[in-house]
């Protein structure tokens, strides 16, 4: 009782009944506070197997506080051949239990940890940044050595910032899956809609084995998983006086990343133009100045697996009715692909562009 300031008002966390489903926590005193340390746990870490049901998934809360409780580790028991993945997500915005005005504005880290076959603790994963944030063993290396033995993982959770005498109260989705066997969406793809009729296309795992994209505005999907299918190349041509923005938008609780390439004319090798590793959607330009060559483009699913959804918009200066010619000096100078809003959008109608997206199915998930 020694944090006690008011009399009858507890401090923040001081109830607390960490690592139960939700709304099985009760806040009376005799729940447990999941064990601090920032690289280890100092004690236990709560044991949220038995939340596991039939089909591998679990599910629990917890709660933190600002100054009061900013560690929280858990352990899930994992069979041999099992991977584990999990999300993590808290509340924000208003939330009047605590105030009518106030926004709840925060940032609670997470990561993965195992206990290797030899004892020690080594590092899985991690995600910071994002909310949600989520870890997989499927990143680990020393995971995969481990594969064929059973393991434990321990769930690390860390808050950075959180408002004062707000209880956080945080939810942890997490699934054990077999990871030695292919996901059935792996075994027949339709990446780029591009599947011959009856057949299957995944996008080539390299920048020798791209698929072929026609120069058009467009919106496809495709599909990616972080240790099975990891990278989808495309190629598109860009001719001259154009410049194009790609983006890729994936599901919340995944991580893709987006790169841009040319192959270089004389020297063979695949030259960088722009990546973009954290946003969603993430978004990259290939310039004027990289016009009149196929431009490839990496989509790679570095955490999680699901479809994902890719859209093309194509820009040219001055060549839209009623254009400044002059916008073409522009060209070389304009960074970011700020130039598009020279001409955009609309400006596209009585030219050699179609737009052949597939926007009438948006939904990535499904
Ligand atoms: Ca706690
Ligand atoms: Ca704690
Ligand atoms: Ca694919
Ligand atoms: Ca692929």
């Amino acid at each position: 009782m020694e944090y006690q300031t008011e009399p009858g008002a507890p401090p923040p966390c001081f109830f607390q009944d960490d690592g139960k489903a939700p709304g099985d926590g009760v806040f009376t005193g005799n729940g447990e506070d999941a064990t601090e340390g920032a690289y280890s746990p100092d004690d236990t870490p709560i044991d949220v197997t038995g939340l596991v049901d039939a089909d591998g998934n679990g599910v629990f809360q917890g709660m933190m506080c600002a100054g009061y409780d900013e560690a929280d580790w858990y352990q899930i028991s994992v069979a041999a051949g099992d991977g584990v993945w999990a999300m993590l997500e808290w509340p924000e915005g208003i939330d009047s239990n605590f105030n009518d005005t106030i926004e709840i504005e925060g940032d609670i880290s997470f990561g993965m940890y195992m206990v290797t076959s030899s004892g020690y603790t080594s590092f899985v994963s991690s995600s910071y940044g994002f909310h949600p944030q989520a870890v997989a063993t499927n990143e680990s290396y020393s995971w995969t050595n481990d594969l064929g033995v059973d393991s434990t993982v321990y769930l690390r959770l860390l808050l950075n910032e959180m408002n004062e005498d707000y209880e956080s109260n945080y939810t942890v989705t997490f699934s054990t899956y077999n990871a030695t066997e292919e996901p059935w969406q792996m075994a027949c793809q339709d990446d780029a809609g591009l599947a011959p009729i009856g057949g299957c296309l995944d996008a080539g795992d390299s920048y020798n084995e791209p698929v072929n994209l026609t120069t058009v505005n467009q919106t496809f999907q495709g599909w990616g998983h972080d240790s099975m299918d990891a990278y989808d190349f495309y190629k598109v041509y860009l001719p001259n006086n154009y410049a194009f923005e790609v983006c890729v938008e994936f599901p919340e609780q995944n991580d893709i990343d987006l790169g841009l390439f040319y192959l270089h004319p004389t020297y063979g090798y695949f030259y960088s133009i722009g990546n973009s590793y954290n946003d969603n959607p993430e978004c990259v330009w290939a310039q004027y100045d990289d016009a009149g060559q196929d431009i490839y483009m990496r989509v790679w699913t570095d955490r999680g697996s699901g479809d994902y959804e890719v859209t093309l918009t194509l820009a040219t200066p001055g060549l839209e009715p009623g254009g400044n010619q002059d916008d073409c000096g522009m060209a070389g100078s304009v960074p970011g692909g700020d130039a598009a809003d020279l001409v955009y959008p609309g400006a596209w109608s009585g030219h050699t562009f179609t737009n052949e997206s597939t926007q009438a199915d948006l939904n990535p998930l499904d």
